[in-house]
């Protein structure tokens, strides 16, 4: 591909200078970075000029979509009234307490507190300590491990990747940290087998019950998990599964963590994953949505039970970040939280573009390389395979995906590729006309892809 003189200079510049998150460099500095410059909408350009359609909403966060003068308006009033102060030691400024108030309003019923972090896996770390923290002040202190998932995400500190389950993350650093340990995950497709969805979705989620019988139920803290996994591909639990997962973590008494980073702030049709799943989590990790990622922030949602132990029975919670509540972002977050709100974008997505976009997203079950289309919201994933019927998968994972990813930038298409699996978490604001574009897209790539793999 040509690129005008000012790409190449930047993708010098960046070569030299520039470590990227989760990237192989030596491939990088070999084909050069791609140099995003401007967004409207749901469209973003490059360096070239070129425009793509982001059907990943950045990485799952550009919920209200790019360009809102609004939230750049917030960060620029905030900023000149108060750019910083922290909520360390007593302290709190108007945005922080604003938008902890309006958290409280949007988030399921028990959930009144929030502890502010700028990232999700800040919020993680979070989550760590203070469910360790909770059962010392219940005097449960042996009460230590925490259950995750196989192929989970939880983010990428230490604290986030050990909770995480991805294999290449754990092999790099010495990962997971000790009291954490995983289950199997609910992905019916890959690993369901001669199962129906739901009596592998009860077999997966009673592994939790197995786990805390071989831990002891003296030695587990809390079970996290996402509503439906993102950047494992997005999972879709089958229907059976949360019901007895919820069961387990009543039964046992263990805490229970949803991880609220992706599905939160309107992506499945309803405010939180935890809405739709009917989940009452005692602590909800959000970021991403939470400013549709304009600024950094997260936070965690801490449930009435958990809130009122550290306070009543706590002394000092010694944690907590120098840009724990920001006032830009947490200015921003608001003015974002109500646009949602205000604009009624989750009540669209619910009644009239989630449907639509699931209508036609399942139409590529047909296509000869897509052995299942499956989504929920503003979710889609696409499980490429050779061979439909036996729900084979082809020889070497992840080339089918990364060659559809890279027919999709050619041709002007932001989806992600997770092994073989396409990936989209659009924004919110995506009309009818929007999806019947990401569609054509789409298809136009993975005809391409099938050509390029031989499938007919
Ligand atoms: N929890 C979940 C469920 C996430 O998806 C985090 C925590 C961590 O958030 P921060 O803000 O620390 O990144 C995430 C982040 C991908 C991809 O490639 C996904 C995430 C981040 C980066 C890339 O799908 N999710």
């Amino acid at each position: 591909m040509k690129h005008l003189a000012e790409t190449v200079r930047l993708q010098e510049s960046d070569r030299c200078h520039h470590l990227h998150p989760f990237t192989d460099y030596k491939q990088l500095a070999q084909k050069g970075t791609r140099v995003i410059t401007r967004a409207e909408g749901i469209y973003l350009w490059d360096s070239d000029g070129r425009r793509l359609l982001d059907a990943m909403a950045g990485l799952w966060c550009v919920n209200v979509g790019y360009g809102r003068k609004e939230l750049a308006e917030a960060a620029y009033q905030q900023m000149l009234e108060l750019p910083y102060y922290n909520t360390f030691f007593q302290t709190s400024t108007p945005p922080a307490t604003d938008l902890a108030e309006l958290l409280a309003e949007v988030t399921p019923a028990h959930l009144n507190r929030v502890f502010f972090t700028s990232s999700g896996s800040e919020a993680n770390d979070t989550v760590l300590r203070m469910v360790r923290r909770y059962w010392d002040l219940k005097e449960q202190p042996s009460k230590k491990n925490l259950i995750s998932r196989i192929n989970a995400y939880h983010g990428s500190t230490v604290a986030g990747a050990s909770l995480g389950g991805m294999q290449p993350m754990h092999g790099q650093g010495d990962l997971p940290v000790p009291g954490i340990v995983h289950i199997e995950q609910p992905y019916w497709y890959a690993d369901g087998g001669e199962l129906s969805p739901d009596e592998f979705g009860v077999r997966v989620a009673r592994r939790l019950e197995e786990k805390i019988n071989e831990l002891g139920v003296d030695q587990v803290a809390a079970f996290i998990a996402e509503p439906i996994q993102g950047a494992g591909g997005v999972i879709i639990p089958p229907d059976s599964y949360w019901p007895e997962i919820k069961r387990i973590c009543s039964e046992y008494d263990i805490l229970l963590v949803i991880d609220e980073v992706i599905c939160g702030f309107g992506r499945t049709g309803e405010w939180f994953g935890s809405d739709y799943y009917g989940l009452q989590p005692d602590l909800m990790p959000i970021a991403k949505g939470l400013s549709s990622g304009y600024l950094p922030i997260g936070g965690v949602m801490v449930s009435d039970r958990v809130a009122e132990t550290l306070i009543e029975e706590g002394g000092e919670f010694f944690h907590g970040f120098t840009y724990s509540g920001h006032p830009a972002s947490c200015a921003v977050a608001a003015a974002n939280i109500r646009i949602i709100r205000d604009e009624k974008l989750i009540e669209n997505v619910a009644q009239n573009t989630a449907p639509y976009l699931q209508q036609r997203w399942k139409e590529l079950q047909d296509h000869p390389l897509v052995g299942e289309a499956r989504g929920l919201g503003f979710l889609g994933a696409l499980e490429l395979v050779r061979d439909k019927t036996s729900r084979s998968f082809f020889e070497e994972r992840g080339k089918a995906g990364g060659v559809c990813r890279d027919f999709c930038f050619e041709n002007g298409l932001v989806m992600r590729a997770v092994r073989d699996t396409m990936i989209i978490s659009p924004p919110l604001i995506m009309t009818r006309e929007q999806i019947d574009e990401l569609m054509e897209l789409a298809v136009k790539c993975l005809d391409l892809t099938a050509r390029e793999l031989g499938v007919a």
